[in-house]
């Protein structure tokens, strides 16, 4: 699979590079793979990725909400770091120094035990604590904000997600079926300036591609789910404008192995992959908009079981 193919190929040609983590990786600058969306859904199979998050999350992206409430509801958790900074960095926490949690957790059990815990009381006041979900759980201008209600200078608000579904069904063949998630005046105050930057969408004899570019992929975590993403996006839009799907074309800026990922990696290359599962969608929701999770399924997803990593915050 492609996704094989860039693990060996930033194995064989990246070159050591310091990152903002302290945790250093293997890098390499620009490339691109390509996924045929008719020969399967393309969720690796060399080992087991939680679509569920994915699908959660990207739900969360369309409907345009940037709290990690809807998140915590659904169980889904990969936001939760972002929030829980802001958090421990604001007047209001007196809980134990949580500064630089994510790498002092790996590196002390002790301290690890501690964090666990105050992120643990952080979320059950995000789901229990309105005024307090309200505060810390928003994540200010991250995907689902820059998608549904980008802010102009002129004071209005661009929903570049159901503009560009709009183009596609009147103006399939325009060449600027493009959203934007880098929105430069905001990216000094996000939590995390978009990976995923910009997509755009190709309408060819019926059939519905997408390309992302995406500015830094940690290549063993985040990129599995950034192909899944887009993959079920391309889907869910082929599906309410009554196109096939075509392709999936993710393009990499910054692609990287990070240093404490490389066994894990050198794990999945071991692995023989398995046919690819199928996505259903519910037929009778028709508008994107109005997809719940239980509306969207995989079948046919047999793969190796999990490896687990740690995330680089
Ligand atoms: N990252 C991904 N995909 C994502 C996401 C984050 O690969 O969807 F949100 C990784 C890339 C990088 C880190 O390793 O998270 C972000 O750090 P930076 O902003 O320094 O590029």
């Amino acid at each position: 699979m492609n996704y094989l193919q860039l693990c060996r190929h930033v194995l064989e040609n990246g070159t050591k590079k310091e990152d903002r983590t302290g945790t250093g990786t293997m890098s390499i600058f620009g490339y691109q793979m390509r996924f045929e969306l008719n020969e399967g859904f393309p969720l690796l199979t060399t080992k087991r990725v939680p679509f569920r998050l994915i699908a959660s999350e990207l739900l969360w992206f369309m409907k345009g909400d940037t709290n990690i409430r809807y998140l915590l509801q659904e169980n889904n958790n990969i936001w939760n770091e972002w929030a829980f900074e802001r958090w421990v960095s604001s007047e209001e926490y007196e809980g134990p120094n949580m500064d630089n949690f994510g790498l002092r957790s790996q590196q002390d059990d002790e301290f690890r035990l501690q964090y666990e815990e105050q992120l643990e009381l952080f979320k059950s006041r995000i789901l229990n604590d309105d005024t307090f979900a309200e505060k810390y759980g928003d994540l200010g201008q991250v995907y689902g904000k820059q998608w549904r209600a980008w802010q102009t200078s002129a004071g209005e608000t661009l929903d570049q997600l159901a503009d560009v579904i709009e183009t596609i069904k009147k103006n399939p063949s325009s060449r600027r079926l493009i959203v934007s998630a880098w929105n430069p005046e905001d990216v000094p105050s996000m939590a995390l300036p978009p990976c995923h930057t910009l997509f755009q969408f190709y309408v060819l004899d019926g059939k519905l591609s997408c390309q992302l570019y995406q500015r830094s992929g940690d290549i063993f975590l985040g990129i599995p789910f950034n192909i899944a993403s887009y993959a079920l996006l391309t889907h869910l839009i082929a599906h309410e404008c009554g196109l096939q799907v075509g392709e999936f074309i993710h393009t990499l800026g910054d692609a990287h192995i990070y240093l404490n990922h490389m066994e894990q990696v050198e794990t999945q290359l071991s692995r023989e992959p398995k046919p690819l599962p199928k996505l259903v969608l519910n037929e009778n929701v028709k508008s994107v908009f109005d997809f719940e999770m239980e509306d969207i399924s995989i079948e046919g997803y047999d793969p190796h079981p999990t490896i687990k990593a740690p995330v680089a915050v």
